[in-house]
């Protein structure tokens, strides 16, 4: 198939606009990309799409979310207008583990039917690639359960999936006070069965001092490495403990959050090629007041994804457009360094080198939308403007 008349955002090297462009697509891969004027004649009779002007995208990438829980959080949401904390209520048995003891109570044929229209929002906000972490199970066989509903998302909607396994998100009641045991009786045997279950394709954890320390969570970094799977950090969201430098030092893929984030942690994301994932969402929810160093990371060269954190506690929001203008308001992001955030970037902090980008060979994950510049996708503020998504070559019906 081929797209013709399309204002084409490659975000190779910054937005890498092409305007009047052309781009050709054979199977679930993109064949040529380049102005109308350059398109190669072998190419000319593929069936065509009159873009009119409008501006192809990447398909966008949500690379951190938690998409998948029973219940929701709305109550807390009253208690913290009425001054609780995020940490407070976590502390109080509230929080992640109240959304756990309902994730609990839910089968995984439930779990899906609740997870799928969350998905359906970010599809239509342009997602073509979504992470999905467990995290609400905390027992060998509900994160188990959580990590196959993630896997299964992919065979009922247009749209990849990257699974990760986040048994290291809180320590549950069974396991107060010990955080280590917790580590060594549920969160290994939990990722050594989902390994070899082939249900995950990356190891997260919260680092925090309402959940875990470094320390405690050495030994399942070492374990992920050990099975050959990446590792990525909840670090630095709402105190530094040393976590992205951490993280970096296991190679990982991405720290996340990151607004207590040290100058050390920098240097050595920097030096890992870890990505800086932003979660504005989360910020805005928590009415946090500590910003991310972004202009530390950029100027440490440190790449920037941004992602929703589509989770029932600290973002209930399912929108990656919206995700781009909060991380341009309130982070001051250039809209373009928020494109690449849910582009290339977060591509990249999937581990994911065959998209993100528009390029030959790639996979054609496409985005339309009705705007001309790619800056109205993060100036909008909650409207989405997709027009039209393309998925592994096929136009959404
Ligand atoms: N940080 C977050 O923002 C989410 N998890 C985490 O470690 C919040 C999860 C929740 O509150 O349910
Ligand atoms: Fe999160």
């Amino acid at each position: 198939m081929l797209l013709t008349h399309a204002t084409l955002a490659t975000m190779n090297d910054g937005y890498g606009l092409i305007p009047d462009a052309a781009l050709a697509l054979e199977g679930d891969r993109i064949a040529w990309a380049g102005p109308m004027s350059a398109l190669p004649a072998a190419f000319r009779a593929l069936p065509a799409q009159d873009c009119d002007g409008r501006l192809v995208t990447p398909g966008l990438i949500d690379c951190h979310t938690h998409a998948v829980f029973a219940g929701h959080r709305a109550v807390e949401f009253e208690l913290r207008l009425k001054g609780a904390s995020y940490e407070d209520i976590a502390r109080a048995g509230g929080g992640i583990l109240s959304t756990v003891t309902a994730t609990r109570a839910t089968s995984e044929d439930d779990l899906l039917a609740l997870a799928l229209p969350r998905i359906d929002q970010l599809i239509a906000s342009g997602a073509t690639t979504v992470e999905v972490k467990s995290g609400y199970g905390l027992t060998v066989e509900d994160e188990l359960k959580m990590l196959r509903v993630a896997r299964r998302i992919g065979q009922h909607r247009p749209v990849a999936v990257r699974v990760t396994h986040l048994a290291a998100h809180a320590v549950p009641p069974e396991f107060k006070g010990d955080a280590k045991g917790y580590i060594e009786n549920i969160a290994l045997p939990s990722l050594r069965a989902a390994h070899a279950e082939g249900l995950i394709d990356a190891v997260d954890a919260f680092c925090e001092t309402i959940a875990f320390s470094v320390e405690e969570l050495r030994p399942l970094f070492t374990e992920a490495r050990a099975l050959g799977l990446p590792v990525k950090l909840h670090a630095e969201q709402l105190s530094d403990l040393g976590g992205a430098a951490f993280a970096a030092g296991h190679g990982a893929l991405s720290a996340d959050h990151l607004e207590y984030l040290s100058s050390e942690g920098i240097t050595a994301m920097a030096a890992a090629g870890s990505v800086a994932v932003i979660l504005p969402g989360a910020f805005y929810t928590l009415r946090e007041s500590q910003l991310p160093p972004i202009a530390a990371l950029r100027a440490a060269g440190v790449p920037m994804a941004v992602a929703t954190d589509l989770n029932p506690g600290s973002s209930p929001m399912a929108s990656l457009t919206l995700a781009m203008n909060m991380a341009c308001t309130l982070f001051r992001l250039t809209p373009e360094e928020a494109l690449l955030g849910t582009t290339a970037h977060a591509a990249r902090a999937l581990g994911l080198g065959d998209r993100g980008r528009i390029a030959p060979g790639l996979r054609a994950d496409l985005a339309l939308w009705e705007a001309d510049h790619p800056a109205e996708l993060s100036y909008r503020i909650g409207a989405t403007a997709l027009h039209q998504r393309i998925y592994g070559g096929r136009l959404d019906a």
